[in-house]
């Protein structure tokens, strides 16, 4: 028996690095948030007042990327991106539900079943999660936080305060650095004061467990601000519509509790005196949860600001427009922070240099993202053997498209559109909602909501002239060379990664008037 402790301590004491290792090695504190259009923040551009006051600050702080985007616009496939490094298809976390989906397995990808909270974990580090999750490839030295009982439904401030003291005087005691993945679930719908925010909602999102109601009723506060209608913006996708705005008034009110649950973990960093030795890193897991944001490959899906602040390392105040990272980038990134030696299997660089060295061996111009999978039923799963490029005919849940966006152009392809398919509802939201109840008699809406239902096989926008991605040029001539360059670009991104959907991407090239020269 003591032959065999001895043999666990000596293996012991080469798994775990040493203490001189992790000398001088940054703490990292991540932070989420939870469906936030990119520019929703008062530092990314919104005129009301007060709306993020800590998120401003710490982008003052530190460098403010304008032009991040996420893999897949959705909650958890979204994070699984973030966390390894990788892209959906080449991970096989394609959408919720099922996932992989059995067919996925045919591919034989075996991707490294890594992600930078486990690899920092095996490196020494003391990792936590609290609020909207991790994923199966996480490793969390403590219990992960993650009930809405944990969180006050991700919307209470002083939960995430508490939680994050507690854990960063553990990681003081222990003598260990830090990473804290700490995501708030503001602005997820349903917002504050908005209509379907009920009592009975509430309970259903809490479960049966018992939880104490603040002076409210509720298990979180409202919102400190109650914005003015007449005074809120309307994201460039969306006509200037009164009802839209009043529906954005409680949007932008959910923005700020999310920037009050920042403004309390930045707290709790100050009050353990670990400010100066942490980077701070925000960002959101993809847009604002309407049609034409959320679920689609718009920017205004998935594109995020980047908000890094690293005290003495990077300078501050830097707003940078002209840098374009991917969200699998970030791995990489926090992995050449903490000194490990470059994560494998990643489909991101590390962009260390864009933040110490003006970004002088930066070269990103196009960011990837996808969408696959809203939802997988297991059961429909289990009957679906193997891939075939009709998939969408039979699974409604399944709606492939691809995106390749640079700071000025968005290319994207839907693979499932013929003219004949529809999203299904869950990818539809409150503007389709609108539209089809305003649409008798308006020819602008009716045809506004069947290009949402139905989209185009192709879309391609200049996003210097049409920010809200309005007017397709796909199909216009004098945009054609942009059209085959992007198409290039396509075709040897899917190549490279393997994706399962270029033999279907291929066949679509194939039907088009002016197609590509696979040669080139
Ligand atoms: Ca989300």
């Amino acid at each position: 028996m003591k032959i065999l402790l001895s043999y666990f301590f000596f293996a012991f004491c080469f798994l775990i690095p040493s203490g001189a290792k992790l000398k001088n090695v940054p703490n990292i504190l991540l932070i989420t948030a939870d469906d936030l259009g990119w520019n929703s923040l008062g530092c990314t551009g919104n005129s009301l007042t007060g709306i993020s006051p800590h998120l401003d600050k710490l982008a003052r702080e530190g460098i403010l990327i304008e032009n991040c985007h996420i893999a897949t616009p959705i909650c958890g496939p979204s994070r699984f991106a973030l966390y390894t490094g990788q892209f959906p298809h080449r991970t096989g976390y394609l959408g919720h539900g099922q996932q992989p989906p059995r067919w996925w397995h045919e591919f034989n990808r075996n991707p490294v079943k890594k992600s930078i909270t486990s690899v920092l974990h095996d490196f020494g580090y003391l990792t936590g999660l609290i609020g909207k999750h991790g994923t199966d490839w996480c490793s969390f030295s403590t219990s992960p936080a993650g009930s809405n009982e944990d969180t006050g439904m991700g919307r209470n401030p002083e939960k995430y305060f508490t939680f994050a003291r507690e854990f960063m005087d553990q990681a003081k005691k222990e003598n260990k650095p830090f990473f804290l993945s700490a995501n708030a679930h503001d602005p997820h719908r349903f917002w504050a004061r908005h209509r379907d925010e009920t009592n009975a909602w509430i309970k259903a999102m809490m479960g049966p467990v018992q939880w104490r109601p603040l002076e409210n009723g509720k298990p979180y506060p409202d919102p400190l601000t109650q914005f003015d209608p007449k005074d809120c913006p309307i994201p460039a996708s969306y006509p200037e519509i009164p009802f839209l705005r009043n529906e954005l008034a409680k949007y932008y009110d959910s923005v700020n509790r999310m920037d009050q649950v920042v403004g309390k973990l930045l707290h709790a960093l100050e009050e353990t005196g670990l400010d100066q030795s942490t980077v701070v890193i925000f960002l959101s897991d993809h847009g604002l949860a309407w049609d034409m944001s959320k679920w689609s490959l718009y920017p205004a899906g998935t594109k995020t600001p980047l908000i890094i602040r690293w005290p003495d390392k990077i300078e501050s105040a830097q707003y940078n427009r002209k840098s374009l990272v991917s969200v699998v980038d970030l791995a990489p990134t926090v992995a050449e922070i903490c000194g490990l030696p470059p994560m494998e299997g990643v489909d991101g660089k590390s962009f260390l240099s864009l933040l110490c060295e003006e970004g002088s061996l930066w070269e990103r111009t196009e960011a990837f993202s996808c969408f696959n999978y809203m939802n997988n039923d297991a059961e429909r799963d289990r009957t679906i053997a193997s891939y075939s490029p009709d998939l969408y005919k039979t699974e409604e849940q399944y709606r492939p498209s691809r995106a390749l966006t640079s700071i000025d152009f968005n290319y994207i392809w839907n693979g499932w559109s013929d003219g004949n398919a529809s999203l299904p509802r869950s990818m539809l939201g409150e503007f389709a909602n609108f539209l089809r109840t305003n649409s008798e008699g308006s020819e602008q809406y009716t045809d506004r909501l069947n290009f949402i239902t139905h989209r185009i096989g192709e879309e391609l926008y200049d996003l210097r002239k049409d920010p809200g991605c309005l007017n397709n040029l796909a199909d216009k001539k004098n945009s054609s060379h942009v059209l085959k360059e992007f198409r290039t670009k396509m075709v040897n991104f899917l190549g490279k990664t393997q994706d399962h959907e270029l033999g279907n991407y291929l066949t679509f090239l194939g039907t088009r008037p002016e197609s590509i020269n696979l040669s080139e």
